[in-house]
């Protein structure tokens, strides 16, 4: 890619030098808990841009990534990103580096919101410090008199903070920072594309001008490309990253269930050096009882194919799983055995193409209930009312515990989508940080506590679009499949989603 000197880089690798900021006050720019693409491009701009124009001498200006360092790998397209326009993550700030509640205490925090504009729950005590948001979603924050709130449902909040940029302080504009900008506007906005229903005419005005004032910025189609391509590559992960990117957990009664999405062959994943100890450790770490993991991969001609793997050190839990998938019938998964020689682990191909998590979720579902009823004692149910009544004490819940793979619209699930913008497309994964006591009602009547809210489109496994395959990068297989989203979107907000 070409490359300019830049400031950018350099300027965030001073707010590194902690020492430096002694008996200074801080102006925290915080992007949202999913630390998508786009909240961490907001974060460092809008910080950059303030450090800029501020006269301030005793403030200093720091972009937080809203996430723990250790995830930051999990986002493989803004590891990608980032890399590409030569930004350093040594220089960044993640929310385990820096102790808010501490600046907070001692009243040497400022507060600027990105790409959210509500503090959730955990963060609320520090309301009274925010002083600035900027958030393209809608939102039910009020207006304060001590808080400029800007709030623009455009395609992407990096939309917002180059417009401001424009106006205030277009000197500060290089390329680094130009190619910064783009990158979320171009992802969030399906590449432009009208017909995905996610770009406005604001969004394009800003892209356009970018790339006007620089020529050199990648080709808009090459940039969305290599970006769809980086979210879904798993290669430098390791397996408790791998199964992190996209997991899933069903807590019963006194089983925990994984479920986690990987977007490797099965055997090449179980291959792995080390892999048994890894699921073990994995499973060790997290509190699981047993992990299904589920692979899909496309063949040339983009046709999905689905496996999927059981792994459990507990002998009789492991045939049980394995036998409720086996025996599943609604639907079938068509299960069947690959040879794989380990006490721990069912191998299969699935013949049912189709059947998505969200599809093996119930069934998983099922299964914990079931098993919750037989353990809760010998006394028959009476009546299948009581039944009904009973599982409501099962203490039964599912927990999302995405916490990243802001999937992309093209590629993603669309059941549980949420009514915002970028539930359809670039960062999904917002909302998905940190628990948040989520309530919904489930429609088996259960109540179904999830650590997160609803995981929005977001997976490669839920199914939907990809189930026809991993979309071709063509403008033609592009506009193909906005047509699609754009139809299952519409209904989604038509069902008041969320
Ligand atoms: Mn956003």
């Amino acid at each position: 890619m070409f490359q300019l000197a830049t400031t950018l880089d350099p300027w965030l690798r001073m707010r590194c030098l902690k020492n430096e900021h002694e008996g200074l006050d801080f102006h925290v720019v915080l992007g949202n808990e999913a630390c998508d693409l786009d909240s961490m491009v907001s974060a460092l701009s809008l910080a950059y841009y303030l450090a800029k124009t501020s006269s301030s001498t005793n403030l200093v200006f720091v972009p937080v990534l809203n996430i723990p360092r250790e995830d930051f790998p999990l986002r493989t397209e803004s590891t990608f990103f980032l890399k590409e326009i030569g930004i350093s993550k040594e220089h960044l700030t993640f929310r385990d580096e820096i102790d808010l509640g501490d600046l907070y205490e001692s009243g040497r925090l400022v507060l600027s919101l990105v790409d959210h504009s509500v503090l959730p729950r955990a963060d609320s005590f520090m309301e009274d410090v925010v002083t600035e948001v900027i958030d393209h979603h809608v939102t039910e924050r009020k207006t304060a008199l001590n808080c400029r709130v800007t709030i623009e449902l455009v395609g992407s909040c990096s939309t917002l903070i180059a417009e401001k940029i424009f106006r205030d302080a277009p000197h500060i504009l290089d390329f680094q920072l130009a190619s910064l900008l783009r990158g979320p506007i171009v992802l969030d906005c399906v590449n432009m594309t009208p017909a995905a229903g996610r770009v406005t005419p604001k969004d394009t005005e800003h892209v356009t001008i970018l790339e006007s004032k620089f020529p050199h910025l990648t080709p808009r189609g090459a940039l969305f490309d290599s970006m769809m391509k980086a979210k879904i590559d798993v290669s430098g992960l390791s397996t408790d990253q791998m199964l992190r990117k996209d997991l899933k957990a069903l807590l019963g009664r006194n089983v925990t269930l994984a479920i986690a999405a990987i977007y490797i062959e099965l055997e090449t994943f179980l291959r792995r050096e080390g892999m048994e100890s890894d699921l073990r450790a994995f499973c060790r770490r997290h509190g699981y009882h047993a992990l299904i993991a589920m692979p899909v991969t496309f063949t040339s001609s983009n046709v999905p194919v689905r496996q999927l793997a059981v792994y459990s050190q507990q002998g009789e839990l492991l045939q049980l799983v394995s036998k409720a998938l086996e025996q599943a019938t609604n639907p079938s998964l068509e299960l069947s055995r690959i040879p794989f020689d380990s006490k721990h682990i069912t191998a299969y191909n699935q013949g049912n193409a189709v059947a998505s998590r969200k599809k093996v979720l119930p069934i998983l579902k099922d299964f914990l209930k079931k098993r919750s009823l037989n353990e809760s004692g010998a006394r028959p149910m009476h009546s299948f009312q009581e039944a009904e009544d009973y599982k409501g004490q099962l203490g039964f819940n599912e927990q999302n515990v995405v916490d990243n793979l802001e999937g992309n619209g093209l590629l993603d699930d669309f059941g549980e989508q949420q009514d915002n913008p970028d539930a359809c497309v670039g960062d999904e994964w917002k909302y998905k940080g940190y628990p948040t006591c989520f309530r919904k009602q489930t429609e088996d009547g259960l109540d179904d506590e999830k650590s997160f809210p609803p995981t929005p489109m977001n997976s490669l496994v839920e199914g939907c679009p990809l189930d026809r395959g991993l979309p071709k990068l063509t403008a033609e297989a592009i506009l193909e499949r906005i047509n699609r989203i754009t139809v299952v979107d519409s209904e989604v907000k038509s069902t008041g989603s969320q």
